[in-house]
């Protein structure tokens, strides 16, 4: 993922590199604000303020032409979001979206870690039956669906090398009868972090999901949201707890990690119709999972080997503690107007659906697109088959030096590799997990002066 926003790049950078706006705040005291008047004897004054806010939304609609967001995006600045920040946050992450093609600064990247081929060869000859390998370009095939798949099988095809949905298994989480109207009763005041786009350009929120649902049908293919939230789950044990173990998610290495360095595993995906993830690999190359719940998802994986046609920006960081590098791609495989831009990709496509469930190995750049609202958690894994390849990514970041581990590092097992590097974080390192985890959770949980 990304990761989103991350655990670590704190409140005001999502995976996807968006900045976040942090709102005032009186709004954690319960309802919004507008919504206060609701209750009051003061009805003059309540047909006032609601007359002059229907009106200043008329013309603010009317204006933009972007019927819809423009409501959610006054909405939300009335419910003080400084708009000078808004701003400038747009124009910034125009500057970011915009005028990349071209730019000497887009090189080619070498971010596959080295045994990543012969991976890829073991692979059941996956690439040779989709003919991935030769001169076709676009679609070159589905993503398997697979139901009764032995764990065996998952290994030897799937993990880590190619990537799979599996249909079956989801059927018993407790999560897959979770409804927007449980959120919005039991979670509507607590709040979320989210990303619009419009007029081109991204800008990142925190809002009660309450107002976040209110306009979840609410989306054009030229203006959407998306809630992205990996905190959470993590801050709802007993949502949580409604999204089940997999048992091809077992093995799980990340937990051998300091928790303050551990990453989050369980982001919760809110988004409208036509929105989207950036094209990205997740963080440390992970294997990434994600799990619909309610709607639909497109998706777009990319076999590794094609950075050099994804304009992806050089020197990116992931802002976690232990730090790690970031592929992002600026191209949007969803947008009809950039096709052009693309017509040498190769990439398999995918329709996800309720109670699926995909498995993205390292190395896969890949993109979802949410056909309807749609509902997702997303994980990641670390096992006996990409571990080394996480490890790769964590060396990479820089926050780790390989000359730290020791000699018979190469002979060791998965799980003694992993401790080995786990124990060589430094003091710093966690002590610096710990306290952007904190700032982040104060910051968009807990009342402000
Ligand atoms: O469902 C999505 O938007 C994609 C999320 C994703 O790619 C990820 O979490 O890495």
């Amino acid at each position: 993922m990304t990761r989103k926003r991350s655990k670590w790049s704190s409140q005001f950078q999502d995976k996807n590199g968006v900045q976040l706006v942090e709102e005032s705040a009186d709004k954690y005291n319960g309802v919004p604000s507008m919504c206060l008047f609701f209750g009051s004897h003061y009805k003059f004054h309540v047909l006032t303020v609601l007359a002059v806010a229907a009106i200043g939304i008329a013309v603010a609609v009317f204006i933009t032409n972007f019927k819809i967001l423009s409501i959610f995006k006054i909405y939300v600045q009335l419910n003080h979001i400084d708009d000078g920040f808004v701003k400038e946050d747009a124009i910034k992450m125009s500057q970011v979206l915009q005028g990349t093609s071209g730019d000497s600064n887009i090189v080619q990247l070498s971010h596959k870690a080295e045994n990543q081929e012969s991976f890829l060869s073991q692979g059941g000859g996956n690439f040779q039956k989709l003919s991935c390998s030769g001169k076709q370009k676009g679609s070159c095939g589905k993503v398997d669906k697979r139901q009764k798949l032995s764990l065996q099988e998952f290994h030897n095809r799937y993990d880590g090398k190619w990537p799979v949905i599996v249909t079956d298994v989801m059927s018993s989480w407790p999560a897959i009868n979770w409804t927007a109207d449980f959120f919005k009763n039991k979670y509507g005041k607590r709040r979320v972090t989210m990303t619009t786009f419009a007029n081109s350009v991204k800008s990142g929120f925190s809002v009660p999901l309450k107002i976040f649902l209110e306009h979840l049908h609410m989306s054009s293919p030229r203006a959407w949201t998306y809630l992205q939230d990996e905190m959470f789950l993590i801050q709802h044990p007993e949502l949580r707890e409604d999204v089940l173990q997999t048992v091809y998610m077992e093995e799980d290495l990340f937990k051998l990690l300091p928790s303050a360095v551990r990453p989050w595993d369980c982001m919760l995906l809110w988004g409208t119709a036509h929105s989207r993830s950036s094209l990205h690999i997740d963080p440390y190359n992970w294997t990434g999972t994600n799990a619909v719940i309610s709607g639909h998802k497109l998706w777009k994986l990319l076999p590794p080997g094609q950075d050099n046609l994804l304009s992806v920006r050089p020197g990116m960081r992931c802002g976690f503690p232990l730090e790690c590098v970031k592929y992002n791609s600026d191209l949007d495989l969803f947008d009809p107007a950039q096709q052009d831009r693309h017509t040498q990709l190769k990439f398999l496509e995918a329709e996800q659906g309720p109670g699926e469930i995909i498995f993205i190995p390292p190395g896969w750049f890949h993109q979802a697109y949410n056909e309807v609202p749609t509902l997702a958690v997303s994980g990641q894994m670390m096992n006996s088959n990409n571990y080394h390849i996480v490890l790769e990514e964590i060396f990479k970041g820089g926050s780790l030096k390989r000359s730290s581990l020791p000699e018979n590092f190469g002979l060791m097992t998965p799980r003694e590799a992993v401790a080995a590097m786990a124990a060589r974080i430094s003091q710093h390192v966690l002590e610096e997990g710990v306290r952007r985890t904190e700032e982040a959770i104060q910051q968009l949980y807990m009342p402000q002066p």
